[in-house]
């Protein structure tokens, strides 16, 4: 990184910390990394579909052409990573999940949202927190289609969560009265997840 870029990125980060927009333990970064575990699967627009199941009123999937063809929201917001790095101002465009949820409808006892990827990776958030203003399932970051690296075609995105909660390669939602801890939050991560509360990891009782 040149001198320059050097400043602008402290000036940057100086201003996003009086904002209030930098969470405890973060820094910003400029990249924008890839952290995933297992491969990036291959898209074939004949085969992909979207499925939500468990407590629907309506089971329902939707394939590539049907998704793309529901109304879309555009929305610039921050995403915080657990291995420390935030990016801020980051422009998505997809389906608000809440929208999303009207097509189909949900039964009043879900409290859970399990977001299935290809590839069996899973995580859980609270329906509440899925609810937000804020929560899409993205297909386009910066004005293009997810690189494949990001999620392409379709992730979702979870800005008030640590970015392992915003699962890419997203292939089903579940809609669950049960919380169903998922790939990372089995492995140690903190089950809720909240940057701004430094969630990282579960605590262990005994341990801290
Ligand atoms: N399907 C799937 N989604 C995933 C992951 C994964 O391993 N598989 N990793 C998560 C983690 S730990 C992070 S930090 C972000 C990284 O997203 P990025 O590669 O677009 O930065 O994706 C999340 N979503
Ligand atoms: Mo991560």
């Amino acid at each position: 990184m040149s001198r320059e870029t050097v400043d602008q990125r402290r000036a940057d980060e100086a201003r996003i910390k009086k904002e209030g927009r930098l969470p405890p333990g973060q820094s910003l970064t400029l990249d924008f990394p890839i952290l995933h575990v297992g491969q990036v699967p291959r898209f074939d627009a004949a085969r992909w579909d979207l499925r939500v199941f468990g407590l629907v009123e309506k089971e329902m999937r939707w394939t590539w052409s049907e998704f793309i063809a529901l109304p879309t929201v555009a929305q610039t917001c921050d995403i915080h990573c657990v291995t420390t790095w935030s990016k801020f101002d980051t422009i998505w465009e997809g389906v608000r999940f809440r929208d999303f949820v009207a097509l189909f409808g949900i039964k009043s006892n879900v409290k859970h949202v399990i977001a299935h990827c290809d590839g069996g990776y899973t995580t859980n958030v609270p329906l509440d927190v899925m609810m937000d203003d804020d929560v899409m399932l993205a297909y386009k970051f910066d004005g293009k289609p997810l690189e494949p690296d990001h999620g392409y075609p379709l992730r979702t995105l979870v800005p008030k969560r640590y970015f392992w909660k915003s699962a890419k390669w997203l292939r089903a939602l579940e809609f669950s009265a049960a919380d169903k801890p998922g790939y990372w939050e089995n492995a140690g991560y903190h089950n809720n997840g909240d940057p701004f509360k430094e969630e990282r990891h579960q605590r262990r009782f005994g341990f801290f």
